[in-house]
């Protein structure tokens, strides 16, 4: 039997406005508790607007107290209220107007900035959403790609722009030759950017300074020689039988998460003043940042897509060699890093140890020991003091003149090798193609 969008979403909810748990702590004022049980009660006897209004107050209101301080600080119970405000306000949405995409959206915004309620009803609440939306979605996509179909003009495509980004790259040890990249070689299965992939430096790399690369060692051999020595490796052949190698494209990140909202990173590098962040969908990250090159650089950066929306987590595995860490597997971080070729992540260092896996185009990557720290230069703010004030690959000599004595080594990561980074070790990333990456953080 077909049933309605809030019929579907009213499934998950608790069958009685009794059952409804509304759990808030003391900070929360009792007007603003009022609001929230008042808000539930609309929503059991039916009054479903003025449920998505009390919702959207409560957003607001909670909103502020959510950007009055630190994140850290901000108290759990203020990130609550804002969950509840969410959940009513997209219960509004697909109600009343009809509006699956915008209450998805929703949705998401209060599992990104809220607190868990009601056993992950907001996650329950966007499996519901994404079942109805990605056919809807889809349409749109395929309109976009210039796919005519009965009654629906084709929009044209944006065509990215073909500049080549030929900035100065002056190395700091004068041993790092530079020569032009080929064409980037991912192949975006019928995605219409791969012959278009801007041309990026790619550093010829040196063998005395190259990150010894291994075919799947045992666990011993590995906890050996890298993890108890604390050595970087790069990892080949042990994730080739991930389905994400073969399935990975822009089209299918689309299809599985285009409707998703997550948080992008703008600017080159996080320590640039006009460096910032800003939610969006999947689909305009990948429009304006990943088929548009104008738009200047966008990063879905050390974000934890795969909790967020666990189709995606099928398609990878958490590396055996994490079992030789103390932590449950519960306990490991999963982060992805999406972004268009030429993307940075500054010199820093992580307090945990690193899988980093790639899947789609390559990195180059430079690793310095915690031993080096001292030539690093690492800001003084506590907020950056794990991060290198030095421009890695264009080093300002004058300031930083202890930089150029740091020893490193460096690889060119590739689809389907994966980047042991002990913990603290100092790691310098650019993208040099369209590039997808896994990185898995456990102790
Ligand atoms: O790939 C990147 O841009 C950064 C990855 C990183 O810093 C990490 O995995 O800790």
């Amino acid at each position: 039997m077909h049933r309605s969008v809030p019929e579907q979403v009213s499934a998950e909810l608790p069958a009685t406005l009794e059952q409804f748990q509304i759990t808030l702590g003391a900070d929360v004022e009792d007007r603003v508790e009022e609001c929230v049980r008042e808000a539930a009660r609309c929503l059991y006897r039916g009054a479903i607007v003025q449920c998505g209004a009390l919702g959207e107050l409560l957003i607001d209101y909670s909103w502020e107290k959510l950007n009055a301080r630190n994140w850290r600080e901000v108290g759990r119970e203020w990130r609550a209220v804002y969950s509840y405000g969410c959940l009513f306000r997209a219960v509004g949405l697909c109600s009343v107007t009809g509006s699956i995409e915008e209450a998805l959206q929703v949705c998401d915004i209060g599992l990104l900035m809220g607190a868990e309620i009601m056993d992950n009803l907001l996650g329950r609440i966007i499996s519901v959403l994404q079942r109805i939306a990605p056919s809807r979605e889809e349409t749109k996509l395929e309109a976009e790609r210039g796919v005519r179909e009965p009654g629906l003009e084709s929009s044209k495509l944006h065509s990215p722009g073909e500049h080549s980004n030929k900035k100065s790259f002056a190395s700091v040890t004068g041993r790092k030759r530079i020569r032009e990249g080929p064409e980037a070689d991912f192949d975006p299965k019928g995605c219409s950017i791969s012959e278009k992939v801007p041309c990026l430096l790619v550093p010829v790399l040196d063998s005395e300074t190259a990150i010894p690369k291994l075919h799947c060692p045992s666990l011993e051999h590995f906890r050996d020689h890298y993890l108890v020595p604390q050595k970087p490796v790069v990892l080949e052949g042990v994730i080739d039988h991930w389905p994400c190698l073969k399935k990975w494209s822009v089209e299918y990140i689309q299809r599985v998460a285009g409707c998703r909202t997550v948080p992008v990173e703008l600017g080159s590098r996080y320590t640039d003043a006009e460096w910032s962040q800003r939610l969006m969908t999947v689909n305009e990250f990948i429009t304006k940042y990943i088929l548009d090159k104008q738009n200047g650089i966008g990063y879905l950066a050390q974000h934890q897509l795969f909790e967020q929306i666990p189709e995606l987590k099928e398609d990878i595995c958490i590396p055996d060699y994490c079992c030789l860490g103390e932590a449950s597997e519960d306990e490991i971080t999963i982060n992805a890093w999406f972004g268009p070729a030429g993307t940075v992540s500054p010199l820093h260092q992580d307090p945990q140890q690193n899988f980093l896996a790639q899947i789609v185009g390559r990195k180059y990557i430079r690793v310095y020991s915690v031993a080096e720290t001292e030539k690093l230069y690492p800001f003084d703010s506590s907020i950056l003091h794990n991060t290198s004030q030095v421009d890695v690959e264009s080093p300002d000599q004058n300031k930083f003149p202890r930089f150029s004595q740091a020893s490193y080594q460096e690889c060119i990561l590739s689809p389907g090798q994966v980047l042991f980074i002990p913990v603290k070790w100092w790691h310098y990333i650019r993208a040099l193609d369209l590039s997808f990456s896994v990185s898995f953080w456990w102790s």
